[in-house]
């Protein structure tokens, strides 16, 4: 297989080199995309180095999958010139993903719906593909009508330049401001921009990605997303209802049955997520799972997992694996 990263010297395009070799994908020659001030760079896999070329140079190479994480923008240009070429692209943006033509795929859910005709496919926001983790296998067991979200998201998903922000900020210098404030000991409730109704575009992405990917409308999400000054993952408590009673046991056992999915929960020894155990691990973690007591057939969580990996490239990487596996590409 020859696999395209595109923004491969981005943090989450890093990742996705070193996922596709802790994942022995059969890449028998990795093509790193970069923009212009990247070319001539090293890209190290599989013990071989790699230069980083422009985007036009690898859709002449004709790459079998094209990872791309460079922004909507590029995706939006780029990707319909790759499939057009035959090559499959697995894209990391949010410009395709609520395209009704455009699979948004989380493998354990719904990596089955794929066919050899799907040349573009949407790899969802990092805070949805957490949240769909947990509540999928809750929704096909009791039904889930409605779940309140609150995220306490890394710097990380800003990108490097947020992560410099805070590590200046923490070592008391000045600097460019990524956020419109300090991220240092601060919290803002500001992740993407603000839309007409009030809400941030990662709030909404939070809100209709969670519908596409659990194919029901009838469940109804509202989200608020913080950034917090944390590197090692995003964090979400979760309130969520459901149609049918359950016993807080038969919960714990049905997520710890889901595959990509570790309940850490044992408020006894203190055992609960935390993003920095998560960081660098490719799980969904599931904690402080516990009725609320306020309201019938509701619970509440708390979800952590590393928004690098199983957010971006962890997932991104599965769905190519599952498109080999299956001889879809
Ligand atoms: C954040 N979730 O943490 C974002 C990063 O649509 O893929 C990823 C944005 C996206 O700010």
């Amino acid at each position: 297989m020859k696999i395209a990263v595109v923004g491969a010297t981005g943090m989450v395009g890093c990742e996705m080199v070193k996922v596709l070799e802790e994942f022995k994908i059969p890449v028998t020659e990795l093509i790193p995309v970069a923009s212009e001030s990247s070319f001539g760079k090293k890209v190290e896999f599989k013990g071989k180095s790699y230069s980083v070329i422009g985007i036009e140079q690898a859709l002449s190479l004709k790459p079998d999958i094209a990872l791309f994480s460079a922004g909507g923008a590029l995706s939006q240009q780029w990707a319909p010139r790759f499939a057009e070429m035959g090559v499959t692209v697995i894209d990391n943006s949010s410009a395709w993903r609520m395209d009704p033509n455009v699979k948004l795929v989380v493998p354990e859910i719904n990596g089955s719906t794929l066919t050899k005709s799907d040349k573009i496919i949407a790899n969802p926001n990092c805070s949805t593909i957490q949240l769909v983790m947990v509540l999928s296998p809750i929704h096909r067991e009791f039904g889930v009508n409605r779940v309140v979200i609150s995220t306490y998201q890394s710097v990380t998903g800003t990108g490097v330049k947020a992560v410099q922000q805070l590590e200046r900020e923490e070592r008391g210098e000045k600097g460019d401001m990524v956020y419109p404030y300090a991220i240092h000991r601060n919290c803002i409730p500001h992740c993407d921009v603000f839309m007409e109704n009030g809400y941030t575009k990662e709030e909404m992405k939070l809100v209709n990605e969670t519908v596409k990917i659990l194919g029901d409308e009838q469940v109804r999400v509202t989200a608020t997303a913080v950034r917090v000054p944390v590197v090692g993952g995003h964090s979400e408590s979760v309130n969520i209802s459901v149609d049918k009673a359950f016993e807080i046991p038969a919960v714990r056992k049905l997520l710890a049955e889901t595959k990509g999915v570790q309940v850490q929960d044992n408020t006894e020894v203190n055992a609960y997520p935390t993003p920095n155990a998560a960081q660098g691990k490719n799980d969904v973690f599931v904690g402080r799972i516990r009725r609320d007591f306020t309201t019938d057939n509701t619970l509440n969580l708390w979800i952590v997992a590393d928004n690098l990996r199983k957010g971006a490239a962890t997932n991104a990487v599965q769905i190519a694996q599952h498109l080999i596996e299956n001889k879809l590409v």
